[in-house]
């Protein structure tokens, strides 16, 4: 009887276990992140001290240096987050001595991409890696909790400028918080500061106005964005291909670079462990 109640008191305590670990799976599918020591991975040393699961390009950056000597190329990788699935990511290898896992690209490519997308689609990301892409809300939510992030912002205009801005920290929260953005201080850059305006604010599309505007500034100003009231830049606003000087801050914009009346060329938004040394 004893040994009875302590096999039903097991089946119950297990089943309760798995029912748990079923819904966190559940979460961490709809990329809610949750608790970081929640879910293990067994790591097959290669014998380099090195995971083969490398859990951005950073990681990826530092193995393959060390097993070839010789630092890898930009270009497409397979990552293991800390949570969630493996993904595969864009990874800019030579900026400043690489290991950058992009999440945001545009620049001049035909056919253009629209960025003028709904919540959904900004949460599950859309593009094409190679060109035009935003990797997703859910993945940088994960990525950006399982480490501290820097940011880099790579810009570029019409006449060949190219600038950048560097911030010490970079973190976004989960859907339930609508993706808020923590962001650390201005670190350095040529292209200044046109973010921390908008920090702590929650993500806005068009269908989904999170802003403390009046109106929805997604919708104004053609973006989906961490939009205050509202912007002092717009990286995923329209792409009206330079000078648009009737129309105000719709563009892809960086204040401190171009203004409000530029849309940018190019943009590059990543991020790379603060531990990280090129
Ligand atoms: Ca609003």
């Amino acid at each position: 009887m004893r040994t009875l109640l302590i096999t039903i008191f097991i089946i119950v305590v297990a089943t309760g276990r798995l029912g748990y670990a079923y819904d966190l799976n559940e979460d961490l599918a709809r990329g809610l992140v949750g608790n970081l020591s929640t879910q293990h991975r067994t790591i097959l040393g290669d014998g380099s001290g090195f995971s083969d699961f490398p859990e951005d390009c950073a990681a990826i950056y530092l193995k393959e240096q060390n097993l070839h000597n010789i630092p890898p190329p930009t270009g497409i990788y397979e990552i293991w987050p800390r949570q969630g699935k493996p993904i595969k990511v864009l990874c800019d290898m030579d900026t400043d001595g690489g290991g950058w896992t992009v999440f945001q690209k545009r620049g001049d490519y035909t056919p253009r991409e629209d960025f003028y997308r709904t919540w959904l689609e900004y949460k599950r990301g859309f593009g094409d890696l190679q060109r035009q892409f935003w990797l997703g809300n859910d993945r940088l939510s994960i990525l950006t909790n399982q480490d501290s992030y820097r940011l880099r912002v790579d810009l570029e205009d019409f006449d060949a400028q190219k600038r950048f801005a560097e911030y010490s920290s970079f973190r976004i929260s989960n859907e339930a918080d609508k993706y808020r953005l923590t962001l650390g201080s201005y670190l350095k850059g040529d292209g200044g500061d046109s973010f921390s305006f908008q920090n702590s604010m929650q993500f806005s599309t068009k269908d989904q106005d999170n802003d403390p505007h009046p109106w929805s500034c997604a919708q104004v100003y053609n973006g989906a964005w961490w939009y205050y009231t509202c912007h002092e830049s717009n990286l995923n606003g329209g792409y009206l291909r330079g000078p648009h000087p009737t129309i105000y801050a719709a563009g892809v914009n960086w204040f401190t670079f171009r203004g409000h009346y530029y849309s940018l060329k190019t943009t590059e938004m990543k991020i790379r462990p603060a531990w990280f040394k090129p």
